[in-house]
């Protein structure tokens, strides 16, 4: 049979992905290709699994029997997301167990965003709000990423996403609408979570070394700055209509584009907690590893028992 060359094979692979045809675990990819996604998809499912811990948090202080089952259902959902994605992860190659000691080492990153203190009950619907939607709106494009294992996953995660940022929301306009404490929770969850929520998106598009060749594969659609810029659009009504404001004083509605323009982003604070020098960061990591080393009787019990019932069938 004829060798194909890589020269040939990348044409096919660039052909594919400019008709818009999915790439499947047994493709031929490029190299640059499988590990771009191998670290967009893992840094995706630790921001899920450590995205636990700020809500898990609340649990066991939920203020009704309702609130406390629809938070820990939301919690559960994020363990699955953080599971389908790593099985995503697995289908480029990645190794499971190096994929989640990366992230206990600290070698591996995750989203900024669960790097902040969960200080009162309002916080939760601030992130179900803000760090719910600004994921909705950073994920529903990937609905349409290149990659088909990743694609898939990403459209039961979005519908799930929704349900946890109407959550938050309807969390948000209750205390908004309640007594002036209640109404002072709710804007200074708001004032805590808006900036780093604007920094999920990654940093500004003059600075972000991937979105370029990211978009040329269609794994990403849209630039860090355009999916900022819907999330601040939709956002700040949202804000007005429950009446809390949006910490920027020099938030402005620009009448000829039409869209609302925000203050400058505090950069500097984006790379600290990047680099693992936000408020929490030590203590996520803590709890991860811990959780581990918890777990460990666990999984030798699941694995004992597995090999007994494979001895047994052979038998
Ligand atoms: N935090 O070139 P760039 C959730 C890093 S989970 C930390 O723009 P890219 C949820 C970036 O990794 C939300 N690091 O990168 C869960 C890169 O570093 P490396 C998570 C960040 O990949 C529970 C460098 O900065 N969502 O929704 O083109 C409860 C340069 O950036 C951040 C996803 O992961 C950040 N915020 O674009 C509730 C979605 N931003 O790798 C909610 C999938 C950037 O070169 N991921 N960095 O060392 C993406 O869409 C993209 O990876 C990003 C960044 C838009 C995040």
């Amino acid at each position: 049979m004829k060798e194909v060359s890589i020269d040939e094979l990348k044409r096919r692979f660039q052909e594919k992905i400019d008709k818009d045809i999915k790439i499947e675990p047994k493709d031929w990819m490029p190299d640059d290709y499988r590990q771009t996604l191998i670290r967009q998809i893992s840094q995706h499912a630790h921001s899920e699994i450590v995205g636990m811990l700020p809500e898990g948090n609340w649990i066991t202080r939920a203020p009704n029997l309702r609130r406390k089952a629809v938070l820990l259902a939301k919690v559960q959902d994020e363990a699955g997301h953080g599971l389908y994605l790593y099985s995503a992860a697995e289908t480029l190659g990645a190794d499971r167990e190096e994929t989640i000691d990366d992230l206990h080492t600290g070698k591996a990153k995750y989203s900024s965003i669960f790097n902040y203190p969960t200080l009162t009950w309002a916080d939760m619907g601030a992130i179900g709000w803000l760090v719910d939607g600004a994921a909705i709106m950073n994920q529903v494009p990937l609905c349409r990423c290149s990659y088909g294992p990743y694609a898939r996953a990403m459209v039961r995660v979005c519908k799930e996403e929704s349900f946890h940022q109407r959550q938050g929301f309807e969390i948000m306009t209750t205390l908004a609408k309640g007594t002036p404490e209640q109404k002072a929770m709710a804007q200074d969850a708001l004032n805590r979570f808006w900036w780093p929520a604007l920094m999920m998106f990654g940093p500004n598009d003059a600075d972000s070394k991937h979105t370029e060749q990211s978009m040329r594969w269609k794994i990403k659609r849209h630039t860090n700055d355009e999916l900022r810029q819907q999330f601040v659009d939709v956002t700040v009504p949202q804000a007005e209509m429950i009446g809390l404001t949006v910490p920027d004083k020099d938030m402005k509605f620009n009448e000829a584009t039409g869209h609302y323009e925000h203050g400058p982003i505090n950069w500097d604070e984006f790379w600290e907690v990047v680099k693992g020098n936000g408020p929490c960061n030590k203590d996520r990591i803590d709890v991860r590893r811990s959780a581990k080393e918890k777990g460990e009787w666990v999984r030798e019990a699941a694995n004992a028992y597995a090999e007994k019932r494979a001895r047994r069938k052979s038998a």
